[in-house]
């Protein structure tokens, strides 16, 4: 296996472990992964995903021997990191905790999580082009929207990494953690947004996803629907009564 999976309550914590090829992202791990991650999307009693690497290495990028010899037709005929789509698309709030370097593929994972919390010794790059080729599962268009054109033009021009100072101030990450505290942290801010009620993480986090995508008026009618469906929630009942009594609300009790 070359992940391991670990529940912590509402919490799943997916660990790539695949050390001799420093997490590289094959089909294989890929496959495993999914099928891990798949029936918890759905579960209930599953809240939030955090998706880790090594403390040296969080993943270096998509596996180069795996596909090194393949065509051009080959690839197109596979789809190619197509595969990856699935990964981005799970509901489930994920939250990928970078230590050590994230490169290609790896900075590309990280980036179709939610939030990515990182290590001070983390390092983002996107080096395919030392390889001849280009960022290819999504590296071009998320790192663009989070940190603009001119820094991910560097970044994919150049095969610059950038550390976790830098990764902070050009928003690619949202926090930047101790090394020694990082799952920690991860698995707190985990545990917080797996407390509040699931639908309501769902529809909030399809919402911001959106803003990507969508210009400002169809974004905000897409975020009103959303709240206004909420309101045949259990949850936003709970909370907002729990609010009106002065109590902490209790969510996900369906
Ligand atoms: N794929 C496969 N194997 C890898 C990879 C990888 N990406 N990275 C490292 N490995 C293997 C090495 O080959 C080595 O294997 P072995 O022990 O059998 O020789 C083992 O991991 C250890 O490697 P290192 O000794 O180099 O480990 P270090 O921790 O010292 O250094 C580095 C790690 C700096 C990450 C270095 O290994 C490296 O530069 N790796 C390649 C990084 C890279 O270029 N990543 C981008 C890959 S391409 C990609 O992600 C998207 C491509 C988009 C294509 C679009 C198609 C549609």
């Amino acid at each position: 296996m070359y992940i391991d999976l670990e529940r912590h309550g509402r919490v799943a914590v997916v660990r790539l472990n695949r050390p001799k090829a420093r997490n590289a992202l094959s089909s294989k791990l890929r496959q495993e992964m999914l099928a891990a991650m798949r029936p918890l999307d759905c579960d209930p009693a599953i809240g939030c995903f955090v998706i880790a690497g090594a403390e040296r290495y969080f993943s270096a990028g998509a596996d180069i021997a795996e596909m090194h010899a393949k065509t051009a037709l080959q690839m197109y005929h596979d789809d190619f990191f197509a595969g990856w789509d699935e990964f981005a698309a799970l509901r489930t709030p994920k939250i990928a905790a970078v230590s050590g370097y994230a490169y290609g593929g790896g900075c590309e994972l990280a980036m179709m999580c939610d939030i990515v919390y990182c290590a001070q010794s983390a390092r983002f790059g996107q080096p395919e082009i030392e390889l001849g080729v280009m960022p290819g599962m999504g590296g071009t268009q998320r790192l663009t929207k989070l940190v603009g054109k001119s820094l991910a033009m560097d970044m994919i021009l150049t095969g610059r990494a950038i550390d976790a100072t830098e990764a902070l101030h050009a928003g690619l990450v949202a926090r930047v953690i101790a090394d020694d505290r990082l799952m920690r942290e991860t698995l707190d801010a985990a545990h917080r947004v797996a407390s509040f009620g699931k639908t309501a993480a769902l529809a909030a986090r399809e919402a911001v996803d959106r803003s990507l995508e969508l210009g400002l008026r169809e974004g905000i009618l897409f975020e009103r629907r959303a709240f206004q469906a909420l309101f045949g929630t259990a949850d936003q009942k709970r909370g907002m009564q729990a609010f009106l009594d002065k109590r902490p609300a209790v969510f996900n009790e369906d």
